[in-house]
């Protein structure tokens, strides 16, 4: 086997940056190697999803009332492993999890981070071989080091991140996340069971074709969401057209792919669920975060997704994420429900 040595893997590329910032402590490259090999170990799981006994219904409900299944709980148990016995997380905060949980140790107590993940979004595709994935968000505590973390290290607003990520299970297996100063895409290589640098400094493009939406819900939108759909699907070679929709139902590959083709992603409010379905702490905080820092923008229809003050752990919002220009033709409809 020849190793191109000229491709970074994940552990490198954080080791390259650190040097970067020799005061830094490493404590944030070892939380995104922790991930890194949690998701290792659930992507093995989900390629084999088709053939062992892990498919189906676990049975149980979460918090948000949805059905759990047993993939979930497996990332779930994964992340919160990895995490626990790593040095550099002193709690977290989940979607499958009623509350937040502290790790309440002598060496966890002097962490400087907290991580709030989703641990398997879209996992009700698991069923149908489509690609789902892992999502986080990482915070610096408030509480003073030295003592537990408290509810308060996890309710702090998005733009507090000090890195924000994803794992999609796809046609590869890939590992993006964003710090402050860029976006970057690691591919697993199944060679060497390694993430190797595969999208140096992801840019969103400005402007792009695809428009992500559950069209099922059409009529339940908002007048400034239907109007904004109703113009997606008017574009033509005269206005930057012809517009393409794109919905997976799985946020991660939708995202992604607008992230990297140019595109915009909306989960709306509706009549039945004014605050939609994601969730502001595990989904759209990273993704907001991510494509900002690529150049895009993310807002709930009024305000920047980033600058909302959490109330709670498990709060909905709705998201609006994408290219500028697209994002900025949205924002315009959707003056009308002001
Ligand atoms: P899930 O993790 O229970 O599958 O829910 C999250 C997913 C997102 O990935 C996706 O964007 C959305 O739910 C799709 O919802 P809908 O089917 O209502 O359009």
């Amino acid at each position: 086997m020849s190793i191109n040595r000229q491709v970074l893997t994940l552990d490198e590329f954080t080791l390259q940056q650190l040097r970067n910032f020799p005061s830094a402590t490493g404590e944030l490259s070892r939380l995104l190697r922790d991930i890194g090999l949690a998701s290792k170990r659930v992507n093995v799981e989900v390629n084999k999803a088709g053939l062992v006994d892990i498919l189906g219904d676990h049975g149980t409900t979460n918090i948000q009332g949805e059905e759990v299944k047993k993939m979930d709980i497996y990332a779930n148990n994964q992340l919160i492993g990895v995490l626990k016995h790593g040095i550099s997380c002193a709690g977290i905060g989940s979607e499958e999890m009623d509350e937040i949980e502290i790790f309440d140790d002598e060496i966890s107590n002097q962490s400087k981070y907290v991580c709030l993940f989703d641990p398997l979004d879209g996992s009700s595709n698991i069923d149908v071989n489509v690609s789902i994935g892992t999502i986080f968000g990482i915070y610096k505590r408030v509480s003073p080091l030295g003592s537990p973390c408290t509810i308060e290290d996890f309710l702090q607003p998005g733009n507090r991140q000090v890195a924000a990520g994803y794992v999609i299970y796809g046609s590869s297996t890939m590992l993006v996340y964003a710090t402050k100063r860029g976006v970057n895409g690691f591919t697993l290589d199944p060679q060497i069971g390694e993430f190797t640098l595969s999208h140096p400094d992801i840019k969103c493009p400005p402007t792009g074709r695809i428009y992500s939406v559950n069209h099922g819900n059409f009529f339940q939108y908002s007048e400034g969401v239907r109007n904004y759909i109703n113009i997606c699907q008017k574009k033509d070679k005269s206005n930057g057209g012809p517009y393409t929709q794109r919905y997976i139902g799985s946020m991660v590959a939708d995202v992604h792919r607008n992230l990297i083709k140019g595109g915009i992603f909306t989960y709306p409010g509706t009549i039945d669920k004014p605050k939609g379905k994601l969730r502001l702490l595990y989904e759209c905080n990273p993704f907001a975060f991510i494509v900002e820092v690529a150049g895009g923008k993310a807002t709930n229809g009024k305000d920047r997704i980033l600058d909302i003050q959490p109330t709670e752990l498990h709060q909905r919002t709705p998201f609006f994420v994408g290219s500028v220009d697209m994002m900025a033709e949205l924002e315009t409809c959707l003056e009308i429900d002001k």
